[in-house]
């Protein structure tokens, strides 16, 4: 009887057709105007990763994406079927060299390319600030990836998308209500999500940049689920001392 009445129940919510969840993208987001963010690289490696632009053959992302040489870096991509996209093999990976799995401190990496990039109205160089000062609570950012658009699947998405987030006070982050400090949000994060939650970047967008007033100011790392009002996502921050890491590694790469 409860079977046939929830059956019942799913049939009218069909007929009605009432929205569940044909709009909840990257988490809660929406699908990119396609190639409005050509600073955006797609990572194929042991794991799908997002990236960053920064150099003609240099792309920023997560140190936790492990990617080896054999990796794939797709520029100029909206969906698969683009025909406008660049691909590069990884020369070198970088990975941040106090990276830690455990605390998850200094999560960012450095690819070198293969080749040049040609950069087109399709593929870019992202901008980074003049300042690498922390970002207050509040500070609208907007997150992007191919990366999984609801919790616990498996699919990740063929087009890129894009959702608005909100940076999140480090001591509320850390809170007994939030992560509580396991793991401890440091100097170097910064987490962004919603308070109501519903909007996040999830498995698959690590490694993408957060953009906060057109500039890069943090890479998707990690979170605890995704999604959840309890734990927003984290962000590595782009401080003083990345930007200096990221100069001095590229120059002495040139
Ligand atoms: C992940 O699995 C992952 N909500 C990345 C980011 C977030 C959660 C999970 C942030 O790579």
């Amino acid at each position: 009887m409860v079977l046939l009445m929830g059956l019942w129940f799913t049939v009218v919510i069909f007929l009605l057709g009432i929205p569940r969840d044909h709009c909840v993208q990257i988490i809660g987001g929406k699908e990119s105007v396609p190639h409005s963010r050509p600073f955006m690289a797609k990572i194929k490696g042991s794991m799908l990763c997002g990236g960053s632009l920064i150099k003609r053959n240099w792309v920023l992302t997560a140190a936790h994406c492990n990617t080896t040489k054999n990796a794939e870096v797709i520029l100029g991509i909206h969906s698969e079927k683009d025909t406008t996209k660049q691909v590069f093999k990884v020369k070198k990976p970088i990975p941040h060299p106090c990276y830690d799995r455990a605390t998850k401190e200094n999560d960012i990496m450095l690819l070198q390319l293969n080749k040049r990039a040609k950069l087109n109205k399709n593929v870019a160089i992202i901008k980074f600030p003049r300042l690498y000062d922390d970002l207050k609570a509040g500070t609208q950012c907007l997150v992007a990836g191919w990366g999984i658009t609801k919790s616990g699947s498996e699919k990740a998405s063929d087009v890129l998308r894009e959702v608005n987030v909100t940076v999140i006070a480090r001591s509320t982050c850390n809170d007994q209500k939030h992560y509580n400090s396991r793991p401890l949000v440091t100097v170097n994060m910064v987490c962004a999500g919603d308070k109501k939650g519903g909007k996040d970047s999830c498995t698959g967008d690590s490694g993408g940049p957060l953009m906060c007033n057109g500039k890069q100011r943090g890479i998707v790392s990690f979170g605890q689920g995704c999604g959840k009002p309890q734990y927003p996502g984290v962000y590595t921050l782009l401080t003083d001392k990345y930007s200096l890491w990221i100069k001095s590694v590229i120059q002495g790469n040139l």
